[in-house]
C-alpha cells in the first residue's frame, strides 16, 4: 500500500481508537479505492475518504426491560447512520453479547457499498444491541424489543431509517419490532423489512442472503466454465443464511457436508439433504436447540466441539456465521485441501491475513459486500412494494433477485479486470460500490 494510503488510515485509527472491527474493514475498502485518487483527483481534493469513514450520525441509547423473574435488566442500543448519499439508512440490527460500537461501525460502513452495488436507492446503516436472545423466552424477547423500540422509533420513518434483521434477529424479533413502531408511530409504513407476509414482507426476503450467496457464486463459477453440480460445499453457520445458502446448494446439485454454531460444526459426509435440512431449521427455528444434535440424530455424521468446519475438505466455502471466523490457519487448511473459492455469506468472515493467503494461493474470494448482497438487495424490493402498496409473487422476486446477483458479478468483473490471480472480485466490488457514493457525494457539494 502506498504511503498516503498508510497516512490516511493511521489517521483514521488514530480519531477512532479501539475500533478493531472497524479498522479492518476500512483497511480493505482504503486498499481497494486508493488507485482511483490519484486516477480522479476531485476525491482528493473533496476528502470523500475522510467523509465516507465518519458516520453521519450515531445514537446510542438505554434498553430497560423486566425479565420473567420481575428483574429490571439494562442493555445498550445503538443505531448507526452511516451514510444517507443513494437513500434512506439501510441495514440490520445484530442482537448479540459481542455488539459495540466497532462491530457496529464496520456493518455500518461495509453496508453502504453493498447497498450501492444493488443499485437500488439505499443508503448505509447498522443497528443493535449487547442483548443476548439465548435462552430467553418469547415473553423476555418481546419486552426487549418493545422496549429497543420505544427508543429507536424516534430516529426511523420509512424515508429516514430502514431497519431489518441480523444475527439473533430474525421474523420474531422483527414482527415485536415493527409492533411496536406501528403503535408509536401511528402508521402502517414500511420501516422495517423482513416482515412476514401478512403485514408486508415481500416474498423470498427470508432465503434472500443465503440463495443470492449461491447466485453470486454460481455468476462466478459460470465465468470459470464450471457450475455447482457435484461440487463439495463447506457450510459455516446454522441461521437464516447458512440454512437458505445450503437450500439453494442443494438444489444446485452441490453436496454440503458441514453446518456449525458457537458450540462447534456437524460433518456429514454423506451430504445434508432435503429432509435432514428441514430438521436443521426446525430445530434451530422452531425448537432453537444446538446444531450439536444433528449428530445423534443422523448417523454417519459427527460434532466436532469448539472447532470450525475449514478443516473438513472442499471445493466452496461458504462462511455464513459470523466475523473473522476464517484466521490464516482455516485458509491455509482450505488451500492445502485444495478449495475452489470463498464465497462470504456472512459479513467480513475472512480476516485481511486469510484474505491474502488464498488470493496469493490464487483461490477465489467473492467479498461479502457482493455475495451476501441478496439480502438487501430483497430488503429493498421489500420497500418498494410497500410504496406500491402490493406484493410481488415468489417467482418475480427471486428472478429479480437473480438478476441483481448477476448485475453485482458483472459490475464487479468490470472494475477489477481479469489479474494474474484470477479475478480480483474484492477490488472489483469495493470499486464499483464506493464509485457510485463518492460521484454521488460530489454531486452534492460539501455535505
Ligand atoms: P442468525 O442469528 O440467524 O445465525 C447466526 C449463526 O452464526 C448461528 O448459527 C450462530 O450460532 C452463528 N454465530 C454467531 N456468532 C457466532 C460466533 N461468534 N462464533 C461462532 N458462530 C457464531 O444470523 P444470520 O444467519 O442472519 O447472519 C449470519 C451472518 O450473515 C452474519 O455475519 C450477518 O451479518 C450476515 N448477513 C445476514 C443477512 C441477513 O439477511 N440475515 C444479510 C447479509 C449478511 P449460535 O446460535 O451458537 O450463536
Ligand atoms: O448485512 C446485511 O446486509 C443485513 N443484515 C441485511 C440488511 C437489510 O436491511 O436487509
Amino acid at each position: 500500500m502506498s504511503d498516503h494510503a498508510q497516512a490516511f488510515l493511521d489517521g483514521l485509527k488514530q480519531r477512532n481508537p479501539n475500533e478493531p472491527e472497524f479498522h479492518q474493514a476500512a483497511e480493505e475498502l482504503v486498499h481497494s479505492v486508493w488507485s482511483l485518487m490519484e486516477q480522479i483527483p476531485a476525491y482528493r481534493s473533496q476528502r470523500i475518504l475522510e467523509r465516507v469513514t465518519e458516520p453521519e450520525r450515531v445514537i446510542q441509547f438505554r434498553v430497560v426491560w423486566e425479565n420473567d423473574r420481575g428483574e429490571i435488566e439494562v442493555n445498550k442500543g445503538y443505531r448507526i447512520q452511516f451514510n444517507s448519499a443513494l437513500g434512506p439508512y439501510k441495514g440490520g440490527l445484530r442482537f448479540h453479547p459481542s455488539v459495540n460500537l466497532s462491530v457496529l461501525k464496520f456493518l455500518g460502513f461495509e453496508q453502504i457499498f453493498k447497498n450501492a452495488l444493488t443499485g437500488l436507492p439505499m443508503g448505509g446503516g447498522k443497528g443493535g444491541s449487547d442483548f443476548d436472545p439465548k435462552g430467553r423466552s418469547d415473553r423476555e424477547v418481546m419486552r426487549f424489543c418493545h422496549a429497543f423500540m420505544t427508543e429507536l422509533h424516534r430516529h426511523i420513518g420509512p424515508d429516514t431509517d430502514v431497519p431489518a434483521g441480523d444475527i439473533g434477529v430474525g421474523g420474531r424479533e422483527i414482527g415485536y419490532l415493527y409492533g411496536q413502531y406501528r403503535r408509536l408511530a401511528n402508521e402502517w409504513t414500511g420501516t422495517l423489512t423482513g416482515k412476514g407476509f401478512d403485514y408486508g414482507g415481500s416474498r423470498i426476503r427470508p432465503e434472500a442472503t443465503g440463495y443470492g450467496a449461491v447466485y453470486y457464486t454460481m455468476e462466478i463459477l459460470k465465468h470459470m466454465g464450471r457450475s455447482l453440480q457435484g461440487l463439495t460445499c463447506t457450510v459455516s453457520g446454522s441461521g437464516n443464511v447458512a440454512q437458505y445458502c445450503t437450500e439453494k446448494l442443494i438444489q444446485q446439485g452441490a453436496k454440503v457436508v458441514t453446518l456449525s454454531d458457537s458450540g462447534g460444526f456437524i460433518h456429514d459426509p454423506a451430504g445434508i439433504d432435503t429432509e435432514k435440512l428441514a430438521y436443521v431449521m426446525q430445530l434451530k427455528n422452531v425448537e432453537r436447540g444446538r446444531i450439536s444434535a444433528y449428530a445423534s440424530r443422523f448417523p454417519g455424521s459427527s460434532f466436532h466441539e469448539g472447532q470450525r468446519p475449514w478443516v473438513v475438505p472442499c471445493h466452496w466455502a461458504f462462511p455464513c456465521a459470523t466475523q473473522n471466523e476464517i484466521e490464516t490457519g482455516d485458509a491455509q487448511q482450505l488451500v492445502t485441501n485444495g478449495v475452489m473459492g470463498v464465497s462470504e455469506g456472512a459479513n467480513m468472515p475472512t480476516t485481511l491475513p486469510a484474505v491474502e493467503r488464498l488470493r496469493s494461493a490464487g483461490k477465489v474470494v467473492a467479498p461479502a459486500k457482493a455475495a451476501n448482497a441478496g439480502g438487501v438487495a430483497v430488503s429493498g424490493l421489500e420497500m418498494s412494494q410497500n410504496s406500491l402498496r402490493l406484493q410481488w409473487t415468489r417467482e418475480e422476486v427471486d428472478s429479480r433477485l437473480q438478476g441483481i446477483m448477476a448485475n453485482i458479478h458483472q459490475q464487479s468483473l468490470e472494475a477489477a479486470g481479469e489479474g494474474a490471480n484470477g479475478v480480483d472480485y474484492i477490488k472489483g466490488a469495493n470499486v464499483a460500490g464506493f464509485k457510485r457514493v463518492a460521484d454521488t457525494m460530489l454531486a452534492y457539494g460539501i455535505t
